[in-house]
C-alpha cells in the first residue's frame, strides 16, 4: 500500500493479481517506504514484461503451472488413455520420379513460402561459448549455419524467379529468426558484419523471445532471484515460444495479405536442412497438409523424438512428436514390451522427429485467432525426495514448437515426411565426450558428424548425378569414428534441386576419395573432369565457366587435433581435425 506512488495503473493492477495468486512473499523483503525505490520500479517493470509476454498473463502462468505441478507430483502420465501407432506419411527417395515431382512442385511454391529460424537457445549439450549460428557448417570453406541458410533461402528465390512470368515482380522470402537474451545481440551483430550475407535486411526479422517465471515450490510460488530480492528468477520457455512470438507480431497477417501460404520453421544447426526442404514443401502443396514435419529413420534410443500416432480411448487421434525420453516409457506401457527398440529394419518404427515443420498459413492463423499462439506445457521439476514436495532447485514452465498440433481439430490434415537418413539431417548438439559415448551404430550429432555428413551427403548426390565419386576411408577425431568422403561443398546458387545439379555435371568426372571440390559459383558447369587434388573455383558472379580435363595436386589434408587443446580455436577443437591446405588450384 506505501509503496502505490511507484507504480502505475497498470502495475497497481498487476501487483494485485500477484497477491490474490499467493505470491505475497515476492513484497515480504521490501525496503521500507522510500527505500530502493529505484528497484522496486524495476521489479514491476519486469513483472509487466513477464505478463505481458505470456498467454493470459501471469495469472494464466501461475494456474498452468499449478495444474501441471499437481499432475506431475501424482505421476500423472501425459498419454493417459492413448495408444501409440506407426502412423503413415509420405516416404521419398532421393532422385527418383517423384522426389524431382516433390521438388519441382516445392520450388513453385517457395515464392509464397516464409522461413523461421528458431536460435534462441544456446545448446548447453554442446558446451559452445558462442552462438550456435555462427559456428562452421564446414571448415572447407568455413561457411557458418547462417550463412549457408540465407544463401539457400535466396537460391530458392532465384530459382523460382526464373519460373515466373517476366514483368511480375521478383519474390522476396521473408527469414524470421527468433532469438533469446542469450542469442540476440550477437546473432544481430552476424547478420550486420557479414552484410546480411545478401539479403536484404527487410527481409529479415529478429524476434525475441523472454524467459518465464521460476517456480520454487508447488503452489508454484514465483522464485526470488537469488542474486537480486527485487528481480524474479527467470528462465527459458522452449523453442514453442515462436507461435506465441509470430502471432502477436502482427507478421502471420502480413505474409496473409501479401499471398503467403507456407511457414516453414527450422533449427540452428542441420547443415543438410536445404537438402529436403523444396520436395518436402511440393509434398504439403501436393497432400494438402497444414501440418507437416519432416522426419528421419530414428534409431531406437536416439535422442531425437519418435513421430507417433496416438488414438484415445475416448476414439480422438493425433499424429504428433512423442519426446525421446517419454517414447520408451509410453512404449512399454502399452504393449510393446521391448520399448524403444529397432524393429528388423534396424530402425525404431516410430520416424525421427528432427524439428522442421512446415506449416499451412491459413488454418495456422485460424489455430492461433483461438489459442493466441499458446502451446501445451510441461515441467520436469527435480524433486528432493520420494515426498514430491520440494525442489533441488526452482523449475519452470516449458513448450516445444512441435506441439503445436496437440491443440488441432480432428479435421486439420497433419502428416509428416520422412527423407532417406543422409540426405537432410546433420545436426550439431553433442560434446566430443558425450558424442563419443553414443551406442555404436547411432548417430553421434556433433560437430564432427555434422561436418562430415555434409561432405558424404554432396558425394552421395553427385554419385546419383553420375560422377564416379571414391568410397570413404575410416577416420577417427574426437573419438568417433566416421566416414571421411572426398570434401565436396557447394555454393547452394550453384543448385537447390536435384534437377539443378544434374543440369550442372555432364560426361565423364571422377573425384578421389583425397579430394576437396569447392563450387562458388553459379554457372559452373563440370563435364569429362577427373579430380585428384583440390579444386576451388570461385568466379564473379554470373560468369560461365567449363571445369575439364584433369587436376592433380598434394591437395587439403585433414589434421587430428585434440579438443582438450585449449590453443586451437574452439570451433575447430569441437570437431577434432583442422585442414591442411597443402596445395590447390585455384580457378578465380
Ligand atoms: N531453441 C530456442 O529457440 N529457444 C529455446 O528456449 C530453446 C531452444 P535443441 P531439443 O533436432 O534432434 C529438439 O536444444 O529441444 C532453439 C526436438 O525437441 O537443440 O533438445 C534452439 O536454438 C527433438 O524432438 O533441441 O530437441 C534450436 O535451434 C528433436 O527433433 C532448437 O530450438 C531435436 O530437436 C532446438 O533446441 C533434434
Amino acid at each position: 500500500q506505501k509503496n502505490l506512488h511507484l507504480l502505475t495503473a497498470e502495475q497497481i493492477e498487476l501487483a494485485k493479481i500477484l497477491l490474490e495468486t499467493g505470491q505475497s512473499h515476492l513484497f515480504e523483503h521490501w525496503a521500507e517506504p522510500g527505500g530502493d525505490d529505484e528497484e522496486k520500479k524495476a521489479f514491476l517493470d519486469q513483472v509487466t514484461r513477464l505478463n505481458s509476454s505470456y498467454p493470459g498473463g501471469l495469472a494464466s502462468y501461475i494456474k498452468t503451472a499449478r495444474e501441471l505441478l499437481a499432475d506431475s507430483k501424482d505421476g500423472k502420465n501425459p498419454f493417459d488413455g492413448f495408444t501409440p501407432s506407426v502412423p503413415t506419411g509420405e516416404t521419398l527417395t532421393f532422385g527418383d520420379d517423384s522426389f524431382i515431382s516433390f521438388e519441382e512442385a516445392g520450388v513453385k511454391e517457395a515464392r509464397k513460402a516464409a522461413f523461421v529460424l528458431v536460435a534462441g537457445g544456446l545448446g548447453e549439450r554442446l558446451g559452445y561459448n558462442g552462438i550456435k549460428l555462427a559456428l562452421p557448417r564446414e571448415t572447407t570453406t568455413g561457411t557458418c549455419f547462417l550463412q549457408y541458410y540465407i544463401e539457400s533461402i535466396l537460391a530458392l528465390q532465384d530459382a523460382n524467379s526464373k519460373l515466373s512470368p517476366p514483368g511480375e515482380s521478383q519474390t522476396k522470402i521473408p527469414l524470421v529468426i527468433m532469438t533469446s537474451d542469450d542469442t540476440h545481440s550477437r546473432t544481430l551483430e552476424l547478420l550486420e558484419s557479414n552484410s546480411y550475407f545478401g539479403m536484404e535486411p527487410t527481409q529479415v526479422k529478429l524476434l525475441k523471445q523472454e524467459k518465464v517465471a521460476c517456480l520454487d515450490d508447488n503452489d508454484a510460488r514465483l522464485a526470488v532471484d537469488p542474486r537480486n530480492k527485487y528481480r524474479i528468477q527467470t528462465k527459458p520457455h522452449g523453442h514453442g515460444d515462436v507461435h506465441s512470438l509470430l502471432y502477436s507480431s502482427g507478421l502471420l497477417n502480413i505474409w496473409r495479405e501479401a499471398g503467403l501460404r507456407w511457414v516453414l520453421f527450422f533449427q540452428d544447426t542441420n547443415g543438410l536442412l536445404f537438402n529436403g526442404i523444396p520436395a518436402a514443401l511440393g509434398v504439403s502443396f501436393t497432400r494438402q497438409y497444414h501440418v507437416n514435419s519432416l522426419a528421419v529413420p530414428r534409431k531406437a534410443k536416439d535422442a531425437i523424438g519418435g513421430i507417433t500416432r496416438l488414438t484415445h480411448a475416448d476414439g480422438r487421434t493425433m499424429v504428433i512428436n512423442v519426446e525421446y525420453n517419454q517414447l520408451d516409457p509410453l512404449l512399454r506401457a502399452t504393449g510393446y514390451p521391448d520399448g524403444d527398440a529397432n524393429s528388423e529394419t534396424g530402425y525404431s518404427p516410430f520416424p525421427g522427429n528432427i524439428n522442421q515443420l512446415i506449416l499451412e498459413l491459413g488454418p495456422y492463423i485460424e489455430e492461433l485467432t483461438k489459442t493466441g499462439g499458446a502451446i501445451k506445457e510441461f515441467v520436469n521439476p527435480k524433486y528432493k525426495d520420494a515426498s514430491k514436495t520440494s525442489f533441488k532447485s526452482s523449475t519452470r514452465l516449458e513448450c516445444m514448437m512441435q506441439d503445436y498440433p496437440k491443440t488441432l481439430p480432428p479435421t486439420a490434415r497433419v502428416g509428416f515426411t520422412v527423407m532417406e537418413p543422409w540426405l537432410a539431417y546433420a545436426p550439431v548438439k553433442n560434446n566430443p565426450e558425450d558424442a563419443a559415448k553414443v551406442p555404436k551404430g547411432n548417430p553421434y550429432h556433433s560437430a564432427t558428424s555434422g561436418e562430415m555428413l555434409v561432405y558424404r551427403a554432396n558425394s552421395l548426390i553427385l554419385r546419383k548425378a553420375g560422377v564416379q565419386v571414391a568410397d570413404p576411408e575410416q577416420q577417427v577425431f574426437n573419438g568417433q569414428e566416421v566416414e571421411v568422403w572426398p570434401r565436396i561443398t557447394w555454393k547452394p546458387k550453384w543448385a537447390i534441386t536435384f534437377t539443378g545439379i544434374k543440369s550442372k555435371v555432364s560426361g565423364s568426372c571422377s573425384i578421389s576419395q583425397r579430394s576437396t571440390l569447392v563450387t562458388k559459383g553459379r554457372n559452373v558447369f563440370i563435364n569429362d573432369h577427373s579430380l585428384d587434388g583440390a579444386l576451388i573455383i570461385d568466379p564473379a558472379d554470373d560468369a560461365e565457366v567449363k571445369v575439364e580435363g584433369s587436376v592433380q595436386n598434394k591437395g587439403w589434408v585433414l589434421e587430428p587435433v585434440d579438443y582438450k587443446d585449449t590453443s586451437v580455436p574452439e570451433e575447430l577443437r569441437i570437431r577434432g581435425f583442422r585442414i591442411n591446405k597443402i596445395e590447390q588450384l585455384e580457378k578465380n
